[in-house]
């Protein structure tokens, strides 16, 4: 542990000059600037600024999660110049707090967990993320403001591939340590994780709403990158009519459209299916109207929904197709799949149930995908749990981009015929990507449905299909 630390310190000692000569704001200034009651801070900035010092300064913090009320304090966009500063400077001291937690986090992992490769990735990109943004000053003006964007556009970009990485590491220090250790460490790090890109795209969002008015003749930070296969965080050269009127604070959508980002999910996890198994099940959305608007983060919506969209189409396949005779993998062919010559309407249709009160919509997903075996009712909630076959590859390359963790440790078909269509990947990995084997899209699911005080149930009718209820809080 302390090697670890020490090889840290090492790592950052370029650094560590400039931000030793950066002097920590005082934290009585924080306080009066936020106009909601900010966490309890420690009390004095630490006068020795060696990384440890700082680490453990910003790790006092208490952990919390943020609210529609927080995400909406400044109003629309644009924001006069004190207000998008007030912004920064809080949003700069909640990451530094956050990302002091998810250092500190990976800190206290036992020696040889700690040392996986994958682990170690994420270890290491949230120290260097630390390390950047404690070398900014407290932001006073414009252009520091400008320097503290550049900095979080490249963190979100930089993090965006640690969930897989996270799994990655997990699954390989299983032997290591107790299941519940890795569900707390977990739950921790991806609620932790959603706090600190909500905080830094919602500051993103708005700067580069903001700035044009502003700062006219600045050039804006470049959009974050999404974690959610859609994320719009509108940041662009000009800001979008809809980043500017009353319909969007920042990243918080005020006018989402349940229908419209229902339908654009569900098809594209018919793209995946048809990568998968050469055919898609047909959907159906049903309750309220197609034209009804809810005020939500959308992309916590739409990962939400493609997961349960996945699962509940994959299951829909796998469950009305015949069983494939057992056959050598060499001799593997796509056409010989009974469901590549079965058509859309040969499939029980995906019903999508909407329902909208004040405050909160609940979604619900129901399928003829045959449910869940009694046994597995329990687990399907675990990180650690997926139904798609492991086939152990040796030639894994994480860093290839047609990579995930599930896809390549989780080769064949239902029952598994094989190595799928391309050997050694799985068949549930298309070139679109991957519709199921990570193991992570209900519990992450009920991360994200809970964040701001929603739920995710699962109701099982074996041997006819699945109920899954979403109940999303709204403004
Ligand atoms: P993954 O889809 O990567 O396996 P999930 O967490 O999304 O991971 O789901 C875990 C498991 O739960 C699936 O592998 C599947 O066995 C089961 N499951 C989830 N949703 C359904 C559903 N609608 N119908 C049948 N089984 C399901
Ligand atoms: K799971
Ligand atoms: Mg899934």
């Amino acid at each position: 542990m302390l090697r670890r630390t020490v090889a840290l310190a090492r790592a950052h000692a370029p650094r560590r000059a400039a931000f030793a000569a950066a002097p920590l704001s005082p934290l009585r200034r924080y306080n009066s600037l936020a106009s909601t009651p900010p966490p309890p801070a420690p009390t004095q900035p630490p006068q020795d600024v060696s990384p440890q010092a700082l680490l453990r300064y910003y790790t006092q913090s208490p952990t919390r999660t943020l609210t529609y009320q927080e995400l909406t304090m400044y109003g629309p966009p644009p924001l006069d110049e004190p207000t998008l500063l007030h912004s920064a400077e809080r949003t700069r001291k909640e990451l530094l707090a956050g990302l002091a937690r998810r250092v500190s986090q990976h800190l206290s992992l036992p020696f040889l967990p700690a040392t996986n490769p994958s682990l170690a990735k994420v270890h290491q990109l949230y120290s260097s993320a630390f390390f950047n943004l404690s070398s900014i000053p407290e932001v006073k003006t414009l252009a520091d403001n400008e320097r503290l964007c550049k900095v979080m556009a490249q963190m979100v970009e930089e993090h965006r591939d640690n969930i897989p990485l996270l799994a990655k590491g997990f699954k390989e220090s299983r032997k290591y340590l107790p299941d519940a250790t890795i569900t707390d460490f977990l739950d921790r790090a991806i609620r932790n994780r959603i706090s600190l890109r909500l905080m830094a795209e919602q500051h993103l969002s708005l700067s580069a709403a903001s700035l044009p008015y502003l700062h006219p003749a600045e050039a804006l930070p470049s959009p974050p990158a999404s974690e959610p296969k859609d994320l719009r965080v509108e940041p662009s050269a000009r800001p979008p009519s809809s980043s500017l009127s009353a319909s969007r604070v920042g990243i918080l959508d005020l006018a989402l459209k349940p229908y419209d980002l229902i339908t654009n999910c569900a098809e594209y996890v018919k793209l995946l299916c048809e990568g998968a198994y050469g055919v898609a099940p047909n959907y159906r959305i049903e309750g309220g109207s197609p034209d009804m608007t809810v005020g939500a983060i959308g992309s916590h919506l739409e990962y939400t929904l493609t997961e349960l969209l996945k699962n509940a189409f994959r299951a829909t396949i796998e469950h009305n197709v015949p069983k494939p005779e057992e056959k050598d993998p060499d001799e593997f062919r796509f056409e010989d799949l009974p469901h590549a010559h079965m058509l859309s309407t040969d499939f029980p249709e995906v019903l999508v149930t909407v329902s909208t009160v004040p405050g909160a919509m609940t979604i619900r997903i129901r399928d003829r995908g045959g449910g869940i075996p009694p046994e597995n009712v329990h687990n399907v909630f675990s990180y650690a749990f997926t139904s798609v076959p492991a086939l152990p590859d040796p030639d894994f390359d994480p860093d290839s981009p047609a990579a995930t963790y599930g896809g390549t440790a989780n080769a064949g078909y239902y029952g598994g015929v094989g190595g799928g269509p391309q050997g050694g990947e799985s068949a549930l990995q298309t070139n679109v990507g991957t519709l199921a084997g990570l193991g992570f899209g209900l519990p992450l699911s009920r991360i994200y449905a809970g964040y701001f005080g929603g739920s995710l149930d699962l109701v099982s009718m074996y041997g006819w299909g699945t109920d899954v209820y979403c109940v999303m809080k709204t403004v």
